[in-house]
């Protein structure tokens, strides 16, 4: 029987508590400000607080099953509930820099349908347990590119319109973005879905700061210029 070692626990608690912090800071950063005015604020929110809900399962052991896979000496746990966080708030941090960059609605359907195709074939690689794993990967692995391109191509050309302050912003963290998010198929590679080189605890390490830097990190990096905000804020009825 497969049960979360110790070390597991700790990094899963310690990814709980870090997404709570950001949600509530989060939170009260958006009761500064005035309605209507809270888009990036309210966004962002849910990014930490939808972590933080499949943290919390994770950390009170839910959300996982173990799975055998071929090519591997035992069974690894596989914890589903990181798909079901990723599915909804990997197109919440896009929107939030496609919003920032005032890109074309279009522009965002493309980004984010890509994206939540990008782990929606992820979820299918990792729930598999015969090297058909492999499959899935690549499809996702090539959707995650083309999204890289629609943020290039697109949602670059689009910021490139807008004043310098919100120009620097939008490119620091598109740049964090890029980097980050391509640590991820690294990770899962490496980790126990993959080739299992590291394992369950290292692995789960890896993910909760990469987490906390994507999403709690981005956050506050995106909310802390409240110049730039007012500047990119979206054209939509309060
Ligand atoms: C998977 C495996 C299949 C191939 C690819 C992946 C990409 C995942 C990404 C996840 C980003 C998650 C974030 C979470 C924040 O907390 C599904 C790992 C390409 C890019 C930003």
């Amino acid at each position: 029987m497969v049960e979360p070692s110790s070390t597991v626990q700790l990094w899963l608690w310690i990814g709980t508590i870090g997404m709570a912090l950001g949600a509530l800071a989060f939170l009260v950063m958006a009761a500064r400000e005035k309605p209507g005015n809270r888009w990036f604020h309210t966004i962002t929110f849910f990014v930490a607080g939808i972590a933080t809900v499949a943290y919390l399962a994770m950390a009170l052991k839910q959300g996982w099953f173990p799975i055998a896979r071929e090519g591997q000496a035992m069974a690894e746990p596989f914890y589903w509930a990181r798909y079901v966080d990723w599915f909804f708030t990997t197109p919440l941090l896009l929107l939030d820099l496609a919003l920032l960059a005032g890109a074309t609605k279009e522009a965002i359907v493309w980004l984010l349908g890509l994206d939540v195709m990008m782990i929606a074939t992820g979820f299918f690689a990792g729930v598999t347990a015969s090297d058909t794993r492999w499959i899935w990967f690549a499809v996702s692995c090539v959707i995650f590119v083309w999204m890289l391109w629609v943020l290039l191509a697109e949602v670059l050309k689009a910021a490139k319109q807008r004043p310098p302050e919100v120009r620097a912003r939008f490119n620091q963290l598109a740049v964090l973005l890029a980097i980050l998010w391509t640590i991820y198929p690294i990770l899962w590679v490496l980790g126990t879905e993959g080739l299992g080189v590291i394992g369950i605890g290292g692995e789960v390490a890896t993910f909760a700061i990469i987490d906390l830097i994507a999403k709690v990190g981005f956050g506050f990096l995106l909310l802390s210029n409240r110049k730039v905000l007012e500047a990119a804020r979206p054209n939509m009825a309060a």
